[in-house]
């Protein structure tokens, strides 16, 4: 399940898919932002894990956003210089399945 920014998804989904991945799409939002990203569930072999690892670190990138900074600061003391955060490449979790069925 990788996590990724929404400017690094047609990239992503593109050489996955050449590369023989299946994975599904999911429109997801970040708790910490509240903006989108996707969420791909992929379904694969163990011994494809690493290649997937690779596309996924290859085609996401690690970008700055600038948020208020009132989301981190201690509101007695708001300040109103936005801070930097730094948002990806991605998010991924692996995790093994225990059954797979196609019906
Ligand atoms: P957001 O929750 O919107 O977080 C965006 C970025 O804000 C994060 O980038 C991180 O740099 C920062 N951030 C998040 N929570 C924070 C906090 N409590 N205090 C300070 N800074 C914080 P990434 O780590 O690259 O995460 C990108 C997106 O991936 C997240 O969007 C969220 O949708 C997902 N994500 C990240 N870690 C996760 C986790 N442990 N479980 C589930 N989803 C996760």
């Amino acid at each position: 399940m990788a996590i990724v920014n929404k400017k690094d998804v047609k990239s992503v989904c593109q050489a996955l898919m050449k590369d023989g991945f299946q994975f599904t799409k999911i429109s997801s939002t970040g708790g910490f932002l509240t903006v989108g990203n996707t969420t791909l569930i992929i379904g694969t072999e163990d011994n494809k894990l690493e290649k997937g690892l690779d596309i996924i670190r290859n085609h996401c990138k690690k970008r700055v956003v600038k948020v208020p900074s009132l989301m981190y600061s201690n509101a007695m003391y708001p300040s109103s210089l936005p801070m930097d955060v730094i948002v990806g490449g991605a998010i991924v979790f692996v995790s093994n399945v225990e059954r797979f069925e196609k019906m």
